[in-house]
């Protein structure tokens, strides 16, 4: 199956053209992924595109701003691009894939000596932003009047400077508003890298889209779970691998040392201290914990 994918498409002439940005936040997350689905680009960073060597691949390197109209255009067959920019943009493509980096949120932030109660607050106010759409959205849902300001770098300094009693912009870490001396009071989106893909692929790229879909759950389900190997006491053998789901279920070998076992397993990241603390209550020893490169199950 794989193989007809692959001679079909570099027949037809047929490659995925796939947009990314061209630098920024996104770009070294964006080309570890294409890495870690077995994906070489052979790029110079100044090219505006570069050919993939082993995938019927093209990388187009843009501005993020403008990813999601390349794809509703089909300039570019599929994107990898912030959420924050899709709903932003509005136009028409399709969201396929989370791809968990990019992380950050979209929020409301007003003076750190303001007292905020509700989103009445912004009533009759002015908001400075670089997403005016979705902030008018935010606004219209709860009945607010408000003045938006839109301006496309350095949001966070227009309270200081008179020009807004608020602002709505991008947060990680919340350093940039504790530095400008506001504070976060509403989260009006969740955000992350996603990919993106134009609404009318042909059969060929379709494939090739799911091909890559499933290389790059098999990464983020790899990077989700790590792999554990202890040695666990017989005695409470059955409690241990009661804690243990594994993929299917642990794998069990005796240890030289008579009253011991291996125990091989998957553990979910999210779960995992939880878990460690209780085996070693129950006497499992000589616990390791090994990253998963890739998990296809
Ligand atoms: O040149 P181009 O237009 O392509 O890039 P850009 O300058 O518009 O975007 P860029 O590279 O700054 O961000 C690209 C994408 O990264 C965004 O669209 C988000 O999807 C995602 N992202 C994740 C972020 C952040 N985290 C982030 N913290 N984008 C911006 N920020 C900024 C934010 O605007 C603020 O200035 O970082 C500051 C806040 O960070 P903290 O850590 O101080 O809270
Ligand atoms: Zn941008």
């Amino acid at each position: 199956m794989t193989e007809i994918v692959s001679r079909t498409s570099f027949e037809k002439g047929s490659k995925l053209k796939l947009a990314i940005q061209k630098s920024g936040r996104l770009y070294d997350d964006s080309m570890k992924l294409l890495k870690e689905c077995g994906i070489d680009i052979s790029n110079g960073v100044n090219k505006l595109k570069a050919d993939a060597n082993n995938y019927p691949m093209e990388v187009f390197f843009l501005r993020d701003d403008d990813i999601p109209q390349y794809v509703e255009d089909g300039v570019a067959d599929i994107g990898f691009v912030g959420e924050n920019v899709v709903f932003e943009k509005k136009k028409s493509v399709e969201q396929v894939e989370g791809l968990g980096f990019g992380k950050c949120r979209l929020s409301i932030a007003i003076g750190r000596n303001e007292e905020y109660t509700d989103s009445k607050f912004l009533q009759g106010k002015r908001i400075a932003t670089s997403y005016p759409v979705i902030v008018q959205d935010f606004l219209d849902k709860n009945n607010i009047k408000a003045d938006i300001h839109e301006i496309s770098g350095s949001v966070e300094i227009a309270p200081g400077i008179g020009l807004a009693e608020a602002i709505c912009d991008l947060v990680s870490s919340g350093s940039t508003l504790f530095m400008n001396g506001l504070k976060e009071v509403e989260v009006i989106l969740k955000s992350e890298c996603t990919l993106i893909k134009n609404k009318n692929l042909n059969e060929f790229q379709q494939q090739l889209l799911d091909k890559l879909v499933f290389r790059i759950q098999s990464v983020k389900k790899a990077k989700n779970n790590k792999y554990v190997l202890l040695n666990a006491p017989n005695n409470n053998l059955e409690k241990i691998i009661a804690l243990l789901p594994g993929m299917k279920s642990p794998t069990v070998l005796p240890l030289a040392t008579v009253g011991w076992s291996s125990v091989h397993t998957v553990i979910k990241e999210s779960d995992f201290w939880d878990i460690i603390e209780q085996l070693k209550d129950l006497g499992a020893q000589g616990i390791l914990v090994v990253p998963i490169e890739k998990m296809i199950i």
